[in-house]
């Protein structure tokens, strides 16, 4: 028996960490919102149990959360069960890491520097920091985002904060396993609350899937179906590069034609042809122990993508490129030329040129720089380099 903390609790963590842990008995699990009290808020008030709403499979009652701790109020609750808990997990996406485009730290992120000020932290890096000095038992830090190496990231950006902040951690107890996270899980709309009843209800996918690195500190429940392998980087390279590569190329270059959903998008005959020669040329950059396994995935991923009835909006995907085209889209490109994925970038170079012309910001942590570079000459360029890929210029310009 264990309590998990769990900093993220968006639709993604409700659909999978939540339910293996259900799963799993003997745990339970307890939330962190950083942003905003409304999850924490609309889950109180139903004893903050919830329905996930699996498709094909119905309905599972979710019971397992005992309780949300929400940024500002419960700062220090947060920091006292960081030095108690036994695993501490994050899905707190891409841009919860505060990382700059070499994969670092970024200091010059207000929040980071905020909290390396002393005002009482706000983000993921800093709660890690300032609870882990406390800390005398082992303890595992699991992230579960969709990043490349997530947990050696994310224990780089906690060393490197507190190196800035003079905290003393003692590091031999504490592992940051690496990990590959898989279920689609859609925003939840007004259809799914009025059919489930849950105003915090969660739709998801039958299919799901998780491995971790065997580096645990301690103890971990005994989650169903979850691989426990020596080397995560296959699988989420594979995951990253073709499903996540796959649903952006998706995203951009099918709110171009004015479509709404990922099951329209790649129902498009000319979106179709290309999504599949990204994800088959995703798949020839992969290690040679997975190349058996990629036909299938790649079958797997196109009915998964058909599916009508997810109702996964490409606007949802289309949030954060920044953040999320490096693993993506930037390594199969550095790696083949892909005709496809270089018509994946020019599809979100585009999508931030339209968006700044019709004078929106696009929905971004970056969104204001990247409206200034999308006004001066050779955005292009520009935003190339804003996700550490400039020496792709030619290929996109080409
Ligand atoms: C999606 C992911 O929103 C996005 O960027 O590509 O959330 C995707 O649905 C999940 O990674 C699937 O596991």
């Amino acid at each position: 028996m264990g309590t998990i903390l769990h900093f993220g609790l968006g639709n993604f963590a409700r659909a999978h960490l939540l339910d293996y842990t259900q799963q799993a008995g003997d745990w339970d699990v307890v939330g962190v919102s950083l942003r905003s009290s409304s999850v924490r808020d609309g889950l109180a008030k139903q004893g903050y149990r919830y329905d996930l709403c699996v498709q094909g499979q119905g309905v599972k009652r979710v019971d397992i959360l005992r309780n949300v701790l929400v940024v500002p109020e419960d700062r220090d609750a947060i920091i006292k069960a960081v030095e108690n808990v036994e695993i501490i997990s994050a899905t707190v996406t891409e841009k919860g890491y505060h990382l700059d485009a070499k994969g670092q730290l970024n200091f010059a992120d207000p929040a980071v520097a905020a909290d390396l000020a002393g005002q009482g932290p706000s983000t993921l890096i800093g709660f890690l920091a300032f609870g882990l000095v406390g800390r005398t038992s082992p303890v595992t830090v699991l992230s579960c985002d969709n990043q490349v190496g997530n947990g050696t990231a994310l224990k780089g950006a906690v060393v490197e904060f507190a190196a800035a902040a003079e905290l003393e951690i003692d590091w031999s107890a504490i592992r940051f396993p690496n990990s590959m996270v898989d279920r689609i899980t859609p925003a939840t709309t007004d259809t799914v609350r009025a059919i489930s009843g849950d105003p915090m209800a969660v739709p998801t996918e039958a299919f799901s899937e998780w491995v971790i690195e065997d580096d645990f500190a301690g103890p971990r429940p005994d989650w169903p179906g979850v691989q426990i392998v020596q080397d995560v980087a296959p699988y989420e390279m594979r995951k990253l590069r073709m499903l996540n590569g796959a649903h952006s190329f998706l995203a951009y270059a099918g709110l171009a034609r004015g479509l709404e959903y990922v099951h329209e998008a790649v129902q498009d005959p000319v979106l179709r042809t290309l999504v599949i020669q990204l994800m088959k040329d995703a798949a020839s950059t992969l290690p040679s122990q997975i190349q058996d396994q990629v036909s299938a995935y790649l079958d797997a991923l196109m009915r998964r993508f058909e599916n009508p009835e997810l109702a996964h909006r490409l606007d949802q995907i289309a949030m954060d490129g920044s953040q999320k085209l490096p693993y993506r889209f930037v390594p199969t490109l550095r790696e083949t030329g892909s005709n496809a994925v270089v018509e994946g970038m020019r599809a979100w170079i585009s999508y931030c040129l339209t968006e700044t012309a019709n004078g929106r910001l696009v929905n971004d942590p970056k969104a204001v720089e990247i409206a200034r570079i999308a006004k001066q000459s050779e955005p292009e360029i520009g935003l190339l380099k804003l996700i550490g890929a400039e020496d792709l210029a030619q290929l996109i310009q080409e």
